[in-house]
Parts: C-alpha cells; structure tokens; sequence
C-alpha cells in the first residue's frame, strides 16, 4: 500500500460522496458524540441505566441479521487461489460489479474514518486497518472490538506501511445488492449492504481470518478461528488450550468457563474467545495472540447458570443486537435465567408474549462487550509475544459419531482431523440450521485462500515447530434420539479440560484412555461421568467410536477432500487412507 490514508479516503470519497468526513480519535468524549447522534435517530435505544449503566440496545434490518456466506467473496486474480470452497469473482468483475454500488452511496451521510489496531500496541504482531463507514453502529462497536483512534494513525505517520484498507457502506441494506469482497494481492476490503457484525466490523472476520490468513500463509504464521484459554491447575501452573469451533458452537462459553472444580483450585482464565494469530516461538513452541479487544458473543443461552462471567460483562458499557427488551428497559433472549417474561418488544420492535410463537430474540442476537469487563480475563491476555499453547481442540456440532472428546496421534493426523472436521450449520450465518457441513478448522466460511494450500501451510508450520501443541477432536453436542444433548457441557467441559492438560502433561498418555481406529478415546472414568450423574448408557454413547458409523463418515471425508483435487496435501490423503486401513475389518 503506497498511497497515504489521506489519498485512499479521498479517492472514496469522489465515488461515495459523503456529505461529511469524520476521523475519528477513538475518545470517549467522540464515543458519546456518536450514541447521542444514534440514541436521538433511532439507532440505538438506551437501556435501563440502573440495570445496564451505558448499555444500547440495536435493531437491525429483518433482512441483515447474520454474516451473508453466498455473498461473501474471494477475489484473487487465479479463480484455483480462492479454492473450490470459497465463493471467487475476479478482482476485474467485482470493479464493474461492486465499485458501482459505492456510488454516491454515502450521500445524505457521514464517513467515518476508523483507524485500528489488532493484537496489543507493543506487540511484534499487531496489525494496522483503517476502516471507513457510513454506519455509526459500526464505529461504536470497532471501538469495542478494536483498539481505535489516533494512535493507530501515529503508527502509520511513524511509517507503518503494511495498512489494510477496508471500505464500508451500508448501501440499501438489501441483499441483492450486498457483497463482501477481499482482495488478498492488494490486501483490500470492500464491504456494501450490511451493516451486521462479520459483514462491516472489517476488522473481525475480513481481516484478521480472510486477509490475515493470506498473510500467514506468506509469512509463516496462522490466523485462526480459536478461542484461547488458560487452565489453571491446582499447582498454579497454567496450560494454555486454543480452540477453533465453527461460528455458534462455544468458543465464547469456554473461554469464559466457569469452573466447577474451583474450590479445588481448577480454573479457567480467558485470553481470547474468536480469533488467534499464532506464531512459532523461538523455543519450537506455538504462541497465540488475541488479536481482538471485545467480544462480539452470541446472547441466547446465555444465562447466570451457563455463563456467569459472560452476565457480569455484559451488565455495562454493552451494545445489544436483536435481543428483546423487557418493560422496564431490561434485555431478554431465549434461555435467559427465571421464568419468561409475560410481555416483551421483540428483537424487530413489536409486543411478543410467551403465546406469540415466535423467538423474542433473534437466534443470532448477540452482544458487544470490552474484553476488560471480562471477571476471568487473563493477565496474560496483551502477553506482547501471545501465549504458549499445549493443545489445540478441533469441535463442532454432531448429534451422532463423534465422541466427546478424542486426542489425535501426532500434528499430521491433528491436521487430518481438522481439515475433515464437520459440523451442523447455525444462525450465525443465514441459509439451513443443523445441516452437517465439512468445515475444516472452522474456516470454511474465513480462509481467504486455497483451502488445500492451507493444510499444506498447517503441515509446514507444524514441521518449524520442534514443540507443537497436540490436537484433539471435541463434540459438546451429541443427542439421544429425542434430540436431547447427553454431556452437559459449559461448566462441565473443565472435565474435558483437565483430560486433556493430563495427556499433554504425560506426553505419551494413554493411561486414562484407550486407542481407537480414530484416536486416543478417554475412559468414562477419566472424565467422572459417575459422578456427574450420567446413566451408563449415555456414558458409553459419549464415548463409542461405532465403526458403521464412521466408515460412514470416512465415505463423507473422502468426497470432501477429492475437491481439492491436485492441491490436496499426499499428507493428509495418506492420513484418509490410514483411517480407513485401522477401521476396516482384518481380512482373514
Ligand atoms: P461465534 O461468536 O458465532 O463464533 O460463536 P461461539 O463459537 O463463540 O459460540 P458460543 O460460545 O457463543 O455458543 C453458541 C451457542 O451454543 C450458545 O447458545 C451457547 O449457549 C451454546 N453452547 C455453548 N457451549 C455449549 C455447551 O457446552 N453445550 C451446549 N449444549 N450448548 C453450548
Ligand atoms: C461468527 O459468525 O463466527 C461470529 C459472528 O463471530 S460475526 O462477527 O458476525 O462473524
Ligand atoms: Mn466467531
């Protein structure tokens, strides 16, 4: 990027025509500017100052109310770079397809130049964007989400030429006229007719999964979709767990566990809970970062029982979107604490009651909360060089064959069970809930190359690590055939924790686990589901590796990964292989 941010805000600005441009400082004095301008247009609400001091309520359009994937581009010049699971246009056709919506489409508005920060100011691997918006909104969550303002713009006069431009419009709003295209040569984002979450908070999903992994690949390092935990044991030390669950399967809830073991000194310290950048630490171990300053968490399911530490971040300075609002100004989601409030406004503005049979909230309402409002917020969380990681877990959503928790072999075998892991699809993408989709590292929806390159690049990180983490396979999500979850989960994941700190920590440790066709599988008793309370038969369930079952879903890997066709790493077709040798029965 040669141009200046001063000339790239002027060249869209002829074409976006503002009727003001705004730089914004990132102070709270601007901050409060902004929420006055919203609170007095609408925009926003202002919730129950005693109950939520400084809290908004936003409600979005009806039609844009979760990241658009079949509207979500890749746009590398080679239709082979963006990968068969990646939606491709070329950097030629999404100027004559896209450019034009940004026609005078700011005018009536304000830009707001947004310039950011993720990762920590003194770390090596922070990394510079500046974001310009029409939407307020979004401004008022970068601020959250981001570190934001001038001290970002200081950086790149100090020289930082490496900044990531990310052009934003609300447009219409409407969804025939929505793009979100990434530009990985020129390191670019174009952003117009949403204004929700992943769609315009560029620096989210755009840039530190889309662009960011580009950059990763080229320069030696992973930008993925992990939560980063710290498990505190009973000694005092800490190991440090990563995370990489597809969008609304629990990244958020176990980052911020809340331990039930804590009178026993077991406890879990969050460092971030969506997005690790990670680097190979001189000492041949892999060290994460948190690029992110907020949480942009997922509201319904979130209650004092499952998610206390989350109910005590949110009570102040938060942005609510699509949630319902009680009658004394008081949010409300589906499986929120106490009984179900008799009247509600529903997340599009009208009365809902408990018969209205519709969700009070949308499914894919969320919130908007500093990280620093986190109880459990590790004081390692802006660590400059990030954290060392111990273990990487590798989870979905699968209400059959996948056990509860399994280790893989060794990293190559690790990267298999990434790259074929599946899981049922969420409301935080529109289109089917609870379709069973391959989703490898819970990236399909956030690699910003070749999906094949990208387990190769896995595998060469894994080779200039002399210390990688070992990789394990989790499914909180199993259910009977009524439907009903068998493994309690939340709180009750640290069992699943403390399994696997002990097979880290014993280095070949199969002691409390037996071998499988898949993995290394935990006994019942490792984990304690006794005294948890499960009948014996779910306990099995929990833990069967049933061979039908997963000859089945070997047959489903197979046709996922012959997508990749050339650019399948001989690794992982071997591993494939290996799988189905150890599963067939021995020919007599
Ligand atoms: P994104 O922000 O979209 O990336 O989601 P996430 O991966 O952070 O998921 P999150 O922790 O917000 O959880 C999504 C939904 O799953 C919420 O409704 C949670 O209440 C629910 N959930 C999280 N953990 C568990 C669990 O262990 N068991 C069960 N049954 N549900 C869970
Ligand atoms: C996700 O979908 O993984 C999210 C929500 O974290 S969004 O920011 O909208 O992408
Ligand atoms: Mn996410």
């Amino acid at each position: 990027m040669s141009s200046s941010v001063e000339e790239w805000v002027d060249e869209v600005s002829r074409t976006t025509r503002p009727d003001h441009v705004v730089w914004c400082d990132g102070t709270a004095a601007e901050n409060d500017r902004l929420i006055d301008l919203m609170v007095s247009d609408g925009t926003l609400l202002r919730l129950n100052d005693q109950k939520l001091p400084n809290c908004f309520l936003h409600r979005s359009n009806p039609q844009d109310v979760a990241r658009t994937e079949h509207l979500t581009f890749i746009c590398s010049r080679q239709a082979e770079d963006a990968g068969p699971t990646n939606n491709w246009m070329s950097p030629q056709d999404a100027h004559e397809r896209i450019w034009p919506l940004f026609n005078n489409s700011m005018q009536g508005r304000t830009m707001y130049v947004v310039p950011y920060l993720m990762g920590a100011a003194d770390s090596p691997y922070a990394k510079v964007g500046v974001e310009v918006t029409d939407s307020p909104y979004v401004v008022a969550n970068m601020r959250i989400m981001t570190r934001m303002g001038q001290v970002v713009l200081d950086r790149i006069q100090a020289g930082a030429s490496d900044w990531v431009p990310g052009l934003h419009s609300l447009g219409d709003l409407s969804p025939d006229r929505r793009f979100i295209a990434h530009f990985p040569e020129t390191r670019t984002i174009w952003s117009v007719g949403s204004g929700y979450g992943g769609n315009a908070l560029l620096g989210k999903k755009c840039y530190a999964l889309r662009i960011a992994s580009t950059m990763g690949r080229e320069q030696g390092w992973l930008a993925e979709h992990m939560l980063i935990l710290g498990l505190e044991s009973p000694a005092g030390d800490v190991t440090y767990i990563a995370g990489a669950f597809p969008s609304a399967c629990g990244k958020t809830n176990l980052a911020m566990l809340k331990s039930p073991f804590e009178s026993d000194g077991w406890k879990v310290w969050t460092v971030g809970e969506d997005i690790a950048w990670i680097n190979v630490g001189p000492d041949g171990r892999l060290w994460a970062i948190n690029p992110e300053a907020g949480y942009f968490g997922v509201a319904p399911g979130t209650n004092r029982k499952t998610n206390p530490n989350a109910m005590d971040a949110v009570s102040q300075n938060s942005i609510f979107t699509n949630v319902a609002m009680t009658d004394d100004r008081d949010v409300w989601w589906e499986g929120m604490d106490g009984p179900v409030p008799q009247r509600l406004i529903d997340w599009q503005g009208n009365p809902w009651t408990p018969a209205s049979g519709t969700k009070a909230a949308h499914p894919n309402s969320r919130f908007t909360t500093p990280a620093t409002q986190n109880p459990v917020l590790s004081t390692h969380w802006e660590d400059p060089q990030g954290v060392p990681l111990s273990a990487i877990l590798f989870g979905g959503r699968r209400a059959r064959t996948v056990p509860l928790v399994y280790r893989s072999f060794d990293w190559e075998h690790g990267v298999f069970l990434g790259a074929t892991m599946a899981s049922e699809t969420t409301a935080a993408a529109t289109g089917a809930v609870g379709v069973v989709r391959g989703d490898p590292m819970a990236m399909l929806p956030f690699c910003g190359y070749n999906m094949g390159d990208y387990w190769n690049h896995w595998l060469e990180v894994g080779k200039q690590a002399s210390n990688p983490p070992a990789i394990f396979q989790v499914n909180w999500f199993r259910t009977d055939d009524q439907g009903r979850y068998m493994w309690p989960g939340f709180g009750e994941n640290m069992r699943v924790l403390r399994w696997v700190r002990d097979q880290v920590l014993s280095r070949n440790g199969t002691s409390a686990g037996r071998e499988t066709p898949v993995g290394i599988v935990p006994t019942p008793e490792a984990i304690g589901t006794r005294d948890l309370g499960l009948s014996a038969s779910d306990a099995e369930t929990l833990f069967e590796i049933d061979r039908d079952d997963w000859l089945r879903e070997a047959e489903d890997q197979h046709a996922f990964l012959q997508k990749f066709g050339d650019r399948l790493p001989d690794a992982i077709r071997a591993q494939h292989q290996a799988l189905q040798n150890r599963l067939s029965p021995v020919a007599v």
